[in-house]
């Protein structure tokens, strides 16, 4: 996920920045919050053993080189439970609850409450399904290397375990929060392409267009619901790979909002917990050509080498 960072003020729209022309010019190395120092009111604050783990996977992570296979990680029993309780709440929510693009690519994965997959197999499904791949990340990258990753096909993907004292939701990503709520959206060939035209429109946008790109982001990819069948339905990972709050969105107690992609949008957080409002779209189809267009509104200014890189032309 791209970290909401501090509101940019207006005089940084015009910081300099590059646009990477390849994967390898992406920076996965600066992260943003969370990572292995975690804050007072995190639920792993208080344990240390739990805190060490953090510092292993994310160094492994750190020391990933692209064109490697992702490490593998030896899940421990403590941290196959925390899998364990997830999938077998979500899989009884799924069925009712999650979208039917969700629930189509769901079983290509062979998702199991046994086991928690690996990074490296999943990527290799993603990528026969929609060319996208997967990228150890150690935590929170900026919003426009996150976004630039996206423009490559590359998935930026955190491999430690939430804190097993809170299984129901945790505000950051994690292994469940990416491999349950994110990789199944990814092997949807028309969500892919959506999210690769976000990617995109990422790669020349200066600061003001990068932040309300990862609202856009937040609010669809991130919590985005979608009207199917006369009901409302998950697509948004934060909503799919949090149990706790696919009960809360499917109760219907948050508000309901129609997304226009072009109007300022409310601030993101991490902290409050459940969404209480959810931007929803009438149909996957007609948000994502909403979004698209936007999209193509930040493409104009892309040179042709980078279009080319990124499979414009
Ligand atoms: N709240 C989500 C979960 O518990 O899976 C994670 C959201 C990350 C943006
Ligand atoms: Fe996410």
């Amino acid at each position: 996920a791209p970290a909401p960072a501090t509101q940019p003020a207006e005089a940084q729209a015009t910081r300099p920045f590059r646009i990477p022309r390849s994967l390898e010019e992406v920076d996965n190395g600066q992260i943003l919050g969370f990572s292995a120092d975690l804050s007072e009111d995190h639920p792993g604050f208080h344990d240390p053993v739990y805190k060490q783990r953090r510092v292993d996977i994310c160094n492994l992570a750190r020391t990933h080189r692209i064109g490697q296979p992702i490490p593998r990680i030896d899940y421990s029993p403590e941290e196959v439970d925390v899998w364990r309780t997830v999938m077998t709440e979500l899989q009884q929510l799924f069925p009712q609850h999650a979208c039917k693009e969700f629930l189509r690519c769901w079983p290509m994965f062979g998702f199991s409450p046994d086991e928690v997959p690996q990074l490296e197999d999943l990527s290799a499904v993603l990528t026969r399904a929609t060319g996208f791949q997967i990228r150890p990340v150690a935590g929170l990258l900026r919003p426009r290397d996150f976004l630039n990753g996206l423009a490559f096909r590359t998935f930026h993907s955190t491999q430690y375990m939430r804190h097993h004292s809170s299984p129901r939701y945790t505000p950051e990503p994690d292994v469940v929060h990416e491999l349950i709520g994110h990789v199944p959206m990814l092997a949807d060939p028309a969500y892919a392409d959506l999210v690769h035209q976000i990617g995109i429109a990422s790669l020349t946008a200066d600061e003001k267009q990068i932040w309300h790109l990862t609202k856009v982001y937040w609010y669809t990819v991130e919590f985005g619901v979608v009207r199917e069948g006369g009901g409302v339905k998950a697509f948004g990972a934060g909503v799919l790979s949090s149990f706790g709050e696919l009960q809360h969105m499917a109760a219907g107690r948050a508000e309901l909002v129609p997304l226009d992609v072009a109007a300022p949008l409310p601030r993101m957080s991490y902290k409050d917990g459940y969404q209480q409002r959810y931007f929803v779209l009438d149909s996957f189809e007609e948000g994502a050509a909403h979004l698209k267009a936007y999209c193509r509104t930040l493409h104009q200014h892309l040179p042709d080498d980078v279009r080319v890189a990124v499979g414009l032309l």
